[in-house]
């Protein structure tokens, strides 16, 4: 359709996906209702100082009984997809196999959700593992527990018989280094594990989860578009002269995006990882977890890669010593989600933060982009998806919850050019997706951190588009991005 773009406004490609995105824990609440029972999350929620003050999910933003406002909400923002993911603790609550362990009433959520989706056109986008493993399966190992792929395929299975008939979009998991690295590793997300054998082994079997639901879908039906979301970042040496600091930039490179991307398109862990863990004592074990056939198994090829891009780093081996230790905020020790890079230090280089304290680098999105193009899913034949980017800052509401964040406005505007130049570049990106479509429980932080291009006041559970969502929903109509300055106020 046409738009009148003033000049310098930048265009996007016919068809592209405007959305927003959340995840079950963060939002749903109601943790206990309908069968639901303990996640990783509600547990590590109790644990004394893993989360901000305590905050928990029990309720959140109330999602489970207002998602047909929320809906209407995105439809009013123009928003065409919603990513959202499904709570495992609430479709199999109890981690058991075969059918006596579904929770009917959790996929009938579900349900009602997608039809309301379609009801309104929007696109609904599922991932099936958004970092809430039911509690049970932890108790029996968790992600250090091979069997636990194998009952997240038996769970991807119920919920496309529930859902397949209308959900054409399916990303197995999202984020694999948080949920293993940050999360059996750093111990700074459930279940709070502080190994690094034990996130190595995590990572494998998510992989392998990620791989046999890939199978296990498409056996079921060859016309799903299947993916999953990785989170990258863009490690720079301090100093690209030392070689030291190359080093270091190489290994969070190989320990954050490689350690995922490589099995997943060609089949093999990075030769330089397995070194690098050879010289901590680690590669044996980690290969230990490794069979024959699971990297056939991973590379089953997709349709879709989702990128979920925050920020980049600037490392070195030298100096100073700043521990790489910022993934939790609170008061109970983490350690380094990273299992073989002692001594790596980011430095701050003087670019903008925003709340969460994360540099505002929007070239390395354009860099992701354009790597992932040539390297990995171009050869590959598959779809980008940028599936998370945003930012928290320090709103400022006003009696009437309004906020007028034109710091998170410029943070979408400079990030949404930075793919733009990336798709002019050749990268072949086919849709955006905010994080978040509304403030939300963020993890250790708990409600301290506000991602949202919607504003929730959590003690009347009010929704009020922010400054940088009406800007957002303009882009998302027009699908141009105006000149800074013609944007709506
Ligand atoms: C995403 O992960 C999640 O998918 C989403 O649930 C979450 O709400 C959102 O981001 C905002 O946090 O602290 O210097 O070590 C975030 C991916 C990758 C971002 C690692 C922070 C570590 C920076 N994260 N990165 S540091």
């Amino acid at each position: 359709t046409a738009h009148d773009a003033s000049p310098g406004a930048l265009r996007f490609p016919d068809g592209f996906v405007w959305g927003a995105a959340t995840a079950a824990y963060q939002i749903e609440g109601a943790a206990h209702v309908d069968g639901r029972r303990d996640s990783i999350w509600d547990a590590f929620a109790r644990v004394p100082g893993a989360v901000i003050d305590g905050h928990d999910g029990e309720v959140a933003c109330d999602h489970y009984n207002r998602s047909a406002d929320d809906v209407e909400l995105m439809r009013s923002m123009n928003i065409g997809a919603y990513r959202f993911s499904t709570s495992w603790a609430r479709i199999r609550p109890d981690g058991v196999s075969g059918r006596a362990g579904i929770n009917q009433a959790g996929l009938d959520f579900y349900s009602r959700l997608v039809d309301d989706l379609l009801d309104k056109g929007i696109l609904p986008w599922l991932t099936l593992y958004h970092w809430d493993l039911p509690q049970a399966l932890e108790e029996k190992g968790g992600w250090t527990n091979r069997d636990t792929a194998d009952l997240f395929t038996e769970y991807a299975g119920t919920v496309h018989d529930a859902l397949g008939d209308r959900v054409k979009v399916w990303t197995t998991l999202n984020e694999p280094w948080c949920a293993s690295f940050v999360s059996y590793t750093a111990g700074a997300h459930a279940p709070g594990r502080q190994s690094p054998a034990d996130g190595l082994a995590a990572a494998h079997h998510l992989l392998l989860a990620h791989g046999q639901a890939v199978r296990e879908l498409r056996s079921r039906d060859a016309s799903l578009d299947l993916g999953i979301t990785l989170n990258f970042t863009v490690a720079d040496p301090v100093d690209p002269a030392d070689a030291g600091d190359v080093d270091a930039a190489r290994r969070i490179d190989a320990q954050i995006n490689r350690v995922f991307t490589d099995p997943i398109f060609k089949g093999a862990y990075p030769v330089d990882l397995l070194e690098d863990l050879e010289a901590e004592g680690l590669a044996d074990g980690f290969l230990a977890h490794v069979r024959d056939g699971d990297l056939e198994t991973i590379s089953a090829p997709i349709d879709a890669l989702g990128v979920n891009y925050y920020h980049g780093e600037a490392v070195s081996r030298t100096a100073p010593p700043a521990a790489l230790d910022g993934v939790a905020p609170t008061e109970r020790p983490t350690r380094s989600p990273y299992p073989a890079a002692d001594g790596v230090h980011v430095h701050p280089r003087g670019l903008p933060t925003t709340a969460m304290g994360w540099e505002v680098q929007p070239e390395g999105l354009t860099r992701v982009l354009l790597r992932l193009q040539e390297h990995y899913t171009g050869p590959a034949g598959v779809r980008l998806y940028v599936t998370e980017n945003g930012c928290a800052y320090d709103d400022v509401a006003d009696a009437d919850d309004h906020v007028d964040d034109q710091d998170r406005l410029a943070f979408y505007d400079v990030h949404l050019r930075a793919m733009h130049d990336a798709i002019e570049q050749g990268a072949d990106v086919r849709g955006y997706f905010a994080w978040s479509l509304m403030d939300n429980f963020e993890w250790a932080w708990g409600y301290h951190k506000r991602f949202g291009i919607v504003r929730v006041n959590y003690e009347t559970q009010s929704r009020t588009v922010k400054a940088s969502g009406r800007w957002y929903a303009e882009v998302a109509r027009t699908n141009t991005l105006e000149t800074r300055g013609a944007a709506p106020a």
